[in-house]
């Protein structure tokens, strides 16, 4: 398989992540979707990062629908998705929350890419309130959790997501969030970076 894009893409990373997690042997090309985009188009019109290739040569794009196909080619026991369904439901929710922080970072950035007169404040003000909403739910999910991760000893697809997003946010708009605020996550943060699959695909 063939995973596209670059590691400072929160998308990208949790991908990569779990792809070290599941044990599946893959070539990780870290083309940008901005400096790079003849090469990248030429494997992916659309350019979007990630994009995966499977062994059979199909191009698949978005985090989510490449996490469902990897989840199938798995081996069981190192599936990322618990198994009951009310575990699944909070699964799901706690992805849903670390997702809409990523989206939400990555507006405030472009945002702040603009000329001063081109910033519209009811919109960044909007988009911080609702950053800082995701991360306040995800801080209470955590701390439910206690030491361990999300559903036991062993991080899964939750635990993954969430630990990238806030990597991916502390590290492009540190100014947004104050870990003091947000000691679950900051721990849990921190103790899941240690892990050798995040450590083997550091943020760029
Ligand atoms: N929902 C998508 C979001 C992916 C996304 O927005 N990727 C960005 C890079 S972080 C991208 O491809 N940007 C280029 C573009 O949209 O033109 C996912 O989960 O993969």
């Amino acid at each position: 398989m063939r995973l596209i894009g670059m590691l400072d893409s929160p998308y990208v990373r949790r991908v990569a992540v779990s792809l070290k997690a599941y044990g599946l042997p893959f070539i990780h090309e870290p083309l940008s979707v901005f400096r790079d985009f003849e090469a990248f188009s030429g494997i992916n019109p659309i350019v979007k990062a990630p994009t995966l290739v499977t062994d059979e040569g199909v191009t698949l794009l978005d985090s989510t629908l490449i996490l469902d196909y990897l989840e199938r080619v798995a081996p069981a026991e190192r599936r990322l998705t618990p198994d009951a369904l009310d575990d699944f439901a909070r699964a799901q929710r706690i992805i849903g929350l670390a997702l809409a922080a990523n989206e939400k970072t990555v507006q405030l950035v472009y945002e702040t890419k603009r000329p001063d007169e081109r910033q519209y404040e009811p919109w960044v003000e909007r988009v911080s309130g609702q950053l800082l909403a995701a991360y306040r739910l995800l801080e209470k999910e955590i701390t439910a959790a206690g030491d361990g991760f999300l559903f036991g000893a062993r991080p899964l697809q939750a635990d993954i997501t969430a630990a990238v997003a806030w990597r991916f946010t502390r590290s492009v708009a540190p100014d947004r969030l104050a870990p003091a605020d947000f000691p679950a996550l900051a721990e849990f943060s921190a103790r899941a970076e240690r892990l050798p699959e995040f450590v083997a695909t550091d943020f760029d």
